[in-house]
Parts: structure tokens; sequence; C-alpha cells
């Protein structure tokens, strides 16, 4: 399987498919589904769910072509011994990180909140990380296990665009990660900020990375 040149901004990507993973950011039913964390704190969620359909075709593409997938996963441990009290107290909300949700406590590793989708469900084998901040490789083992299966590129998919994926795509570009993010499978609540969480990625000739989209991908891969 050699080098598939994908269509992108600033200019194409070369995608070496052995050495790319997909890394699905935060897909889980607090942040998606309508009574979740994410509906709780205000925010219209069908701007998050038009992501699931792209990601799914672009994940059972990769599936089948044997690539490696990784999952994250935001939340913090029972005892909240890893959240900290800046990040539990923020927003001021009457409900909080910990507190009982509609799909048990928020954002609580366990919680059926804090668990991936069922569309996008990780299949056996496929490292799912769980993530305390929004960063993927913020105290998480991301990087060692990327190391250890010679992964040098990143598809970067998920939620939020502003939030954990561009946090997670400058990560990865700092530790020397080529990031491409498909636009459509990238979803933020507010469009203005999904609008310049991509421009972000893609100025200054790809400042942190490419930004192409699922039907491109999807056909250079073939
Ligand atoms: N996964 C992720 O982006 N977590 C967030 O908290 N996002 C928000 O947009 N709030």
């Amino acid at each position: 399987m050699g080098t598939k040149i994908i269509q992108a901004e600033p200019y194409a990507f070369n995608l070496i498919p052995s050495q790319c993973g997909l890394l699905i950011i935060d897909m889980q039913r607090d942040f998606l589904e309508p009574g979740g964390f994410g509906e709780m704190l205000g925010n219209d969620v069908s701007q998050l769910r038009r992501t699931i359909e792209p990601n799914r075709k672009l994940l059972a593409a990769w599936r089948a072509m044997g690539l490696q997938v990784i999952h994250t996963r935001e939340g913090h441990r029972p005892d909240l011994a890893d959240l900290p009290l800046s990040k539990k107290i923020r927003g001021r909300s009457a409900k909080t990180i910990g507190d009982p949700g509609p799909m048990g406590r928020i954002l609580i590793r366990g919680e059926a909140g804090h668990d991936i989708i069922p569309e996008l469900y990780p299949a056996s084998g496929e490292p799912v990380i769980d993530k305390p901040g929004k960063g993927a490789f913020f105290a998480t083992d991301l990087h060692a296990i990327l190391q250890n299966r010679s992964i040098t590129q990143l598809v970067v998919t998920g939620v939020t665009t502003e939030v954990c994926v561009n946090t997670t795509v400058r990560e990865a570009n700092d530790r020397g990660y080529e990031c491409l993010v498909p636009s459509d499978c990238v979803g933020s609540y507010f469009p203005e900020f999904q609008e310049m969480g991509l421009k972000m990625i893609k100025a200054q000739g790809g400042i942190f990375g490419w930004v192409s989209d699922s039907a491109s991908l999807l056909a250079a891969l073939g």
C-alpha cells in the first residue's frame, strides 16, 4: 500500500496508510446525545450529530483496510482524584462533573454517558484513551502507543472542533505528527468556532496541519 495523495488545504497531504492512525476524539454520549451533559449546558447537539455518519463511513473504510484506529474519551476517575478543582467548578452550573446526570455521573469513567456512542463503538484491539483534559496527549499513554505502533500521521476526527480536536492537533503537531482533519468529521456546538477552528489549523501554510473532508479521503483510499 503506497502513499495516497489526499486533496487538502493548504496543499495536498501525502498519506502513508501503514503509518497513519485514525484518532477519533470524544464521540461520547454525554457530548452528542439529547439529554447528555453537552445539552444540559445549553448546547445544540445537532451541530455535533451531523458528524456521526461521515465518521461511521470513514471508520468502516479504515477498518476494512486494516489500518490503525484509536479512540479517546474525556472523563475522570470515580473518586475525582484526577479532577482539578478549577475544572470541577468552572461554569458555575448547578450540576458539574461527577454529579449525577441523565446518563449516570457526569463524565465519570464507567458511566453510560461517558461511553462512546454505539454508532462508533470501538472494536476489540482498538485502543481507547481515557483522558482527563482536552488534549489527548496530556496525562495519557497516547504518545507511547503511537510510537510503539510506528504511527507518524494522524487523521483526527470527533468533537469539539475548537476544544478537544484543536488542542489534540496542536499537541500532536508539537510532537512531530502530521495531522489531517476532515471537516465533515469534526463538529462544534458553535458554527463560527467550527469555521475558525478549521481555519486556525490550515492557516500559515498549515501551521498545525491539513484540512480536507471524508469524501476526499475515501476517494483516495479507493
Ligand atoms: N471533547 C470536548 O471537546 N470537550 C469539551 O468540553 N468540549 C466543549 O466544547 N465543551
